[in-house]
């Protein structure tokens, strides 16, 4: 199987294509955000990118959701799926194909892929039986329940199922999927992810059952129609249904045409086993070329708790964004969370980290400078920033960031990413402190006003770069400062990644009367404490 290279132009991502049994939680949301923040950088690097989300409306969880509300499984998921595009909305999150697996033409894949499979051998039918968790929409090992068969991650117990089903030979592909993980390091991360799969995989894998006999809502198999299509074995090949239109074949060539296979699949670390066992194994007997990563973030708590309905502390992203705005959500979770680790909301931390760094450290050095030079400078810069001395420190320091910024983005270190674009602002936040400009442009010499003019010169093109650093996080914000320095939309300084070199402010430029490029927030709070 070929796998995607470094050198191509093309960057496909996707995040999970969410359950619709509940309206979207901070969790899909968190992911949604860091894969936006992902597909913006790309898009920055001018990248074709192809940045996939969605929703995956069957099986029986889903079958419930609507049968608890009274109303048709299709209409359930309509309703649903309106509220996910809603705070996608809401959260500026820029995906470029929102598939449904509910979509016509995505049938046609899942049953186009199905027969390949069959003809390779792939496909049997067998009688099973074993504990099923409907949360989980899976059947568990004894070892992954904890007693009286009670699912670790929903905290309800697993039913027993009897079922004459279709399985899918994954045994088949154990060696080749085990090289895949071994041979690849990067293949599955982090690490310590990665490490966990290995061990799944190295303790032997089993066919699993793809069919069920008991849920009527999916697509029918074509092998028998009176069993339907399991929910995983569906929802996965909804990746290649994304980027095909209607009608179009899911062949290697044509899906390869549209980007495939996925740079990143991003998922949470619930969902791992089956993006990095099952999905390899599925694609490996459709001949289909395999995705270069799976990453796996980690949960959020609140307050340090577990969310949960029984704790009435459930985080709302929607209430959220609407009192604090996008920005300050995506900025927070992205910056405070290391991305693949674990992460903890707190309404006072969030927005203590959010006027420290956003209001603060970026939107006070550009304010400040900024109303310098309206006094000092009549709102024009006195030269280029170019001009400046090659080995200016703001100029090294941005430079030096710049470089671990663009390292950290590819690794989907975004933390890292945007730690990086703070320094920068820190930094210079600094040089204009030790440097007073204020004091030199009042009682200085000619000479001495000059220097104050260029210290804004070079802190106000610091903040340029930082700003372009962050703007896959926070896009509003680096957007307003954009303007402030007074670049067009659509100034390559300000919206490719090219505009990170010094030098984007020419002399001459004006800039509009100076506003606040981030509001410190000071409403109330709008989450129950703990
Ligand atoms: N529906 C799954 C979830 O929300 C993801 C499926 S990704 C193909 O966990």
């Amino acid at each position: 199987e070929s796998r995607s290279s470094d050198s191509s132009n093309k960057f496909f991502l996707t995040t999970p294509l969410y359950y619709v049994n509940a309206a979207p939680h901070m969790g899909s949301a968190y992911t949604t955000i860091a894969a936006d923040a992902i597909a913006r950088y790309h898009r920055l690097r001018q990248k074709q990118v192809t940045f996939v989300t969605g929703t995956d409306e069957h099986g029986e969880k889903i079958a419930e959701s609507a049968r608890a509300k009274g109303v048709e499984p299709q209409q359930h998921c309509d309703g649903i799926v309106d509220s996910f595009k809603a705070l996608w909305e809401q959260l500026d999150i820029q995906y470029d194909v929102f598939i449904r697996t509910t979509e016509e033409k995505h049938q046609a894949v899942v049953n186009e892929i199905l027969q390949r499979v069959d003809q390779q051998g792939d496909i049997y039918r067998a009688n099973y039986e074993g504990w099923y968790c409907v949360g989980c929409e899976q059947y568990k090992d004894d070892g992954e329940m904890e007693a009286n068969h009670v699912c670790p991650l929903h905290k309800a117990p697993c039913v027993q199922r009897k079922e004459d089903n279709f399985f899918f030979r994954l045994s088949r592909y154990q060696q080749q999927i085990q090289d895949l993980i071994e041979k690849n390091p990067s293949f599955v991360q982090p690490a310590s992810r990665r490490n966990e799969v290995l061990g799944w995989v190295r303790d032997g894998l089993r066919d699993f059952s793809i069919s069920r006999a008991a849920v009527a809502w999916g697509f029918p198999m074509p092998q028998d129609s009176a069993q339907t299509v399991y929910v995983w074995f569906d929802a996965l090949l909804g990746y290649a249904s994304a980027l095909l239109p209607p009608g179009e074949a899911a062949s290697s060539e044509n899906l390869q045409k549209r980007g495939w296979p996925a740079n990143v699949h991003l998922v949470g670390k619930d969902i791992l086993r089956f993006h990095a066992v099952y999905w390899p194994g599925m694609l490996m007997s459709a001949g289909l070329p395999l995705p270069e990563k799976i990453f796996a973030h980690g949960f959020l708590t609140k307050d340090g708790m577990k969310m949960g309905k029984s704790l009435g502390n459930i985080l709302e992203p929607g209430p959220l964004v609407a009192a604090y705005g996008h920005d300050a959500v995506r900025f927070f979770f992205l910056k405070e969370v290391i991305f693949g680790q674990d992460g903890d909301f707190q309404e006072e931390r969030f927005r203590n980290i959010v006027n420290a760094y956003l209001a603060n450290t970026l939107g006070n050095l550009v304010n400040r400078c900024l109303g310098l030079l309206k006094k000092n400078c009549d709102s024009t810069f006195p030269a280029d920033a170019a001009s400046l001395d090659a080995s200016h420190p703001l100029r090294l320091a941005a430079a030096a960031e710049v470089a671990k910024v663009a390292a950290a983005y590819e690794a989907c270190a975004l933390h890292e990413a945007a730690d990086g674009a703070m320094a920068v602002a820190v930094r210079a936040n600094k040089f204009v402190d030790e440097s007073a400009p204020w004091t030199s442009f009042k009682k200085g010499s000619q000479e001495d006003k000059e220097t104050a003019a260029q210290v804004l010169l070079a802190a106000l093109e610091a903040a340029r770069i930082a700003s372009v650093m962050l703007s896959p996080i926070t896009p509003a914000t680096s957007g307003r400062i954009s303007a402030q320095l007074g670049f067009s939309d659509e100034d390559p300084a300000c919206n490719t990644w090219e505009g990170t070199a010094w030098g984007g402010i020419r002399k001459g430029q004006q800039v509009p009367a100076p506003q606040p490029v981030f509001a410190r927030i000071e409403c109330d709070f709008v989450t129950a404490p703990a």
